[in-house]
């Protein structure tokens, strides 16, 4: 999968991009980012990308042909044209389903946006999709698009090392996870609990399982009102949380 990112910060990327699962999806060959910055494309003598906003009002809004330009020149760059995607306070939410069908994409292309927003005709005549990573304020589309990408990057072969990872993930999707614990088995006086230390594998299971649900029902009841309980295990969440 190949991903450009449009963004006037590009050293904002240079971190993240270096580390972690994205370096390694880059490193695997299964994953390629470049960068591109619109003010090269701006090409009055200072290069601006941003002016006033029709009709008033504060901030700054960017200018479209600088968009338009490095879109076409990226385009250019490589083949299949690609998705255009805005990341965007105004997009649609940013989840597991919205990150597998981005990661099904051969090529995406990525625009930030910056100051008080882009240009409307971007979004209505160069914009395919339009995607928000939550509900609060951020100063631009930069951290937004690094969330993307690290999600996106997750569902490439070869980039979590194993294709169990993600199975194992779609499995447990609905549910929180479960409490872990590593070595040693009783730090400052704090244990764990004893069913860990059992080697009985059924009965580890179990408790796991118990412990998502529970952890589910009690800090994200949206969550488990879409997951795939048995009728016993909704009976164990109404007895179990009835008690507090
Ligand atoms: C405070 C300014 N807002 C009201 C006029 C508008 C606004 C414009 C631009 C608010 C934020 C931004 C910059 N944010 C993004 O570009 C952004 C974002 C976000 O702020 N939250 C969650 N997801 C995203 S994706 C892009």
């Amino acid at each position: 999968m190949r991903i450009d990112i449009i963004t006037l910060f590009p050293e904002m990327f240079s971190g993240p991009f270096d580390a972690s699962i994205i370096a390694r999806g880059r490193d695997a060959g299964v994953l390629e980012i470049a960068l591109h910055n619109p003010r090269d494309y701006a090409l009055d003598k200072h290069h601006i990308v941003d002016d006033y906003a029709y009709g008033g009002g504060p901030g700054m809004v960017m200018k479209p042909d600088p968009i338009f330009d490095c879109v076409d020149a990226v385009r250019a760059m490589a083949r299949p044209a690609g998705k255009v995607v805005l990341l965007t306070p105004q997009g649609r939410l940013l989840n597991h389903e919205v990150a597998s069908e981005l990661a099904a994409e051969e090529r995406l292309i990525l625009i930030c946006g910056h100051y008080e927003g882009v240009d409307e005709r971007v979004r209505e005549f160069l914009v395919d999709d339009e995607i928000s990573i939550g509900d609060y304020v951020l100063s631009g589309g930069e951290p937004a698009a690094i969330v993307l990408v690290d999600a996106v990057a997750r569902h490439q072969p070869g980039v979590l090392g194993s294709e169990l990872s993600l199975e194992e993930e779609s499995h447990a999707q609905g549910l929180l996870e479960y409490p872990q614990y590593t070595r040693p088995a009783e730090y400052r006086g704090m244990t764990i609990p004893e069913v860990l230390l059992s080697g009985h594998h059924a009965e580890i299971a179990k408790w796991r399982r118990r412990q998502s649900i529970l952890r589910t029902a009690r800090r994200r009841p949206d969550l488990l009102a879409k997951a795939e309980l048995t009728a016993e295990e909704r009976r164990m969440v109404d007895e179990t949380l009835s008690d507090i």
